[in-house]
């Protein structure tokens, strides 16, 4: 079943692909957060109420024991959003509503219904972390077959984690597809809403680009 959904990642990286620093981000960037929060929520209209409030028809959010730490508890699950946590070890979340936890992203994947009219509506995201993204970008055949990556311009900022570079890499086991960067009126269709390309907040300079892995 893992072959008919398709899963974005989202992630912010620098230019050297810096994605973390000491199990956190390194940096603060509340305009980019929004932007997340918006995209992986699915919220469609700019109303501020959230659009999907039938839990059936919830986006879903996949990301590692670690990633999920790092969220600060008050944000933590995300709103809005089925929350799957892939652990090898399991872990508890028993203490937080619409979250599950999976051994691994095929197994967290058999656990959602890829036929029913609801589903088909929602959307899924990975959210990291590294290990993640480069397991999900590496496997056979991949798993993410789109990437919204927000590239932070500058400054260059101290990171101890990083993106997998999937963007130059023709691997062989992506066959013969390879990554291409879409337009910004492809990703603005894709998002569904009106999203500026470039920003600046506090003096950090980001774009926000979609990548989609091709025949
Ligand atoms: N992708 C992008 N583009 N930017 C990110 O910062 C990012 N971060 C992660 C994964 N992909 C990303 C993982 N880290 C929250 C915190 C850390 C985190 C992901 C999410 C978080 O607290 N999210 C809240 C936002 C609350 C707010 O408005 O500040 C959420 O509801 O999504």
């Amino acid at each position: 079943t893992q072959g008919r959904q398709s899963i974005t990642a989202i992630v912010a990286a620098t230019t050297s692909n810096g994605i973390g620093l000491n199990g956190g981000l390194p940096w603060r960037l509340p305009g980019e957060m929004k932007y997340f929060a918006r995209v992986t929520t699915g919220e469609s209209s700019s109303s501020s109420s959230p659009s999907k409030v039938n839990p059936d028809d919830q986006n879903v959010v996949i990301m590692g024991r670690k990633t999920w730490e790092s969220i600060p508890s008050k944000f933590r699950p995300l709103k809005d959003r089925k929350n799957l946590v892939i652990s090898r070890q399991g872990i508890d979340v028993s203490g937080s509503v619409n979250t599950s936890s999976y051994s691994s992203v095929t197994s967290a994947l058999s656990s959602i219904p890829s036929s029913s009219s609801a589903s088909s509506l929602s959307r899924l995201f990975l959210i990291g972390g590294s290990q993640l993204y480069t397991s999900s970008l590496t496997s056979d055949p991949p798993l993410v077959d789109r990437v919204l990556l927000t590239r932070i311009i500058e400054p260059e900022f101290q990171c101890d984690t990083f993106l997998e570079d999937f963007t130059s890499h023709a691997s062989p086991q992506n066959g013969n597809k390879v990554w291409r960067k879409t337009s910004h009126e492809e990703m603005k269709e894709w998002v569904g809403w009106d999203v500026d390309e470039k920003h600046e907040e506090k003096g950090t300079k980001y774009k926000f680009e979609m990548w989609v892995l091709n025949d």
